[in-house]
């Protein structure tokens, strides 16, 4: 019942050592040194090996050791093996850490001031209240959720949209398609918290940017294919969208020629908004392989059909 962990190296020799200290009876791997392939029955990974069911023919579970599995090509992985997402506790920390500082980067214009810093201009812009700024948090998920939950905290009027109904204190939420248009008109800041499925790929294009108000920002967290990225563009330069804050975009890395690079009106962060904690990690991954033997449904065991 080998768990085999193929993921960055680093890391995986963290989780090497917390598996051992946590769970010494857990036979645990680390890739390439896969020794008896027939033995692992879980997989931790971010991509898995080519030929998954060649390589590990006895594979029950792969583990994503992110949030997203998009990075899977489930076409590959036959039915009878459950993918889990990772909902270990310090992405979300680590996620509401990164959307507040970039929502508070937009609200009191640290954007603008930066350029007067360039120019060596001294000059005051009016500070505008919070119960003025109107945060749409696309995805109301684990991080979504987390997110909002912090922000409204500041008398930031919060909304989300989900494809089902929720309900969130002191959340004004919207679900499904026929409430899209009136969630973005009522948003001056929004966030991308989505997956990315078939059904989400380039949601924020053209139409998106444009029933926002003028004078809106984006932040973009989920990943960089939700968007169309010259739509940000024209958005950004007919001066509709005031700016954008992107920590993931298509391609990673983003070549050097991209023109994200020197947008004045664009932040940039090497998809750093969150990441998984070896340590909590474990803990989650554990309790889950203790509901897998115990025949019961897996924390974060992705539907399919949803692909997500
Ligand atoms: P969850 O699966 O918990 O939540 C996903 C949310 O998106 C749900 O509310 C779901 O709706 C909604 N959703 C999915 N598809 C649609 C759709 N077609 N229309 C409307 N709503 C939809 O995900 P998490 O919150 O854990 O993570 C979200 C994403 O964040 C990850 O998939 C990953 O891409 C990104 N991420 C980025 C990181 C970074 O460092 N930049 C780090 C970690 C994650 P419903 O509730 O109705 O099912
Ligand atoms: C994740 C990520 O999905 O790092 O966890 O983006």
């Amino acid at each position: 019942m080998t768990i085999l962990y193929k993921a960055d190296p680093e890391r995986g020799k963290q989780w090497a050592q917390h598996f051992a200290q946590k769970a010494p009876d857990v036979p645990f791997r680390l890739w390439p040194d896969i020794g008896d392939a027939a033995a692992v029955r879980y997989l931790a990974a971010w991509q898995p090996p080519a030929g998954i069911m060649q390589t590990l023919p006895n594979l029950e579970v792969i583990f994503s050791v992110g949030a997203g599995i998009d990075q899977f090509d489930l076409s590959a992985v036959p039915e009878h093996v459950a993918v889990v997402r990772m909902t270990e506790p310090g992405i979300v920390e680590g996620m509401t850490e990164y959307v507040t500082q970039a929502v508070l980067t937009i609200h009191r214009d640290l954007l603008d001031y930066a350029t007067l810093q360039r120019e060596r201009a001294w000059r005051e812009m009016p500070v505008r209240a919070a119960s003025t700024r109107r945060i749409g948090v696309l995805g109301l998920g684990m991080l979504g959720t987390a997110v909002l939950n912090t922000l409204r905290l500041f008398g930031f009027p919060c909304a989300g949209w989900s494809r089902s109904q929720h309900e969130i204190e002191g959340v004004e939420c919207y679900a499904g398609a026929a409430s899209f248009d009136a969630f973005l008109a009522r948003t001056d800041i929004l966030v991308c918290l989505l997956p990315l499925t078939a059904a989400t790929r380039g949601v924020i294009n053209r139409h998106v940017f444009a029933t926002l108000p003028k004078g809106a920002s984006f932040i973009n967290v989920g990943r960089g294919p939700h968007v169309i990225q010259q739509d940000l563009l024209d958005a950004l330069d007919s001066g509709h969208l005031h700016a954008a804050i992107l920590d993931v975009t298509d391609p990673e890395p983003l070549p050097p020629t991209h023109p994200f690079w020197t947008h004045p009106r664009v932040r940039l962060t090497p998809h750093i908004a969150s990441a998984t904690r070896p340590e909590s990690a474990v803990d989650v991954v554990l309790d889950n392989l203790r509901r897998h033997r115990a025949g019961e449904r897996m924390i974060g065991e992705i539907d399919r059909t949803r692909g997500y």
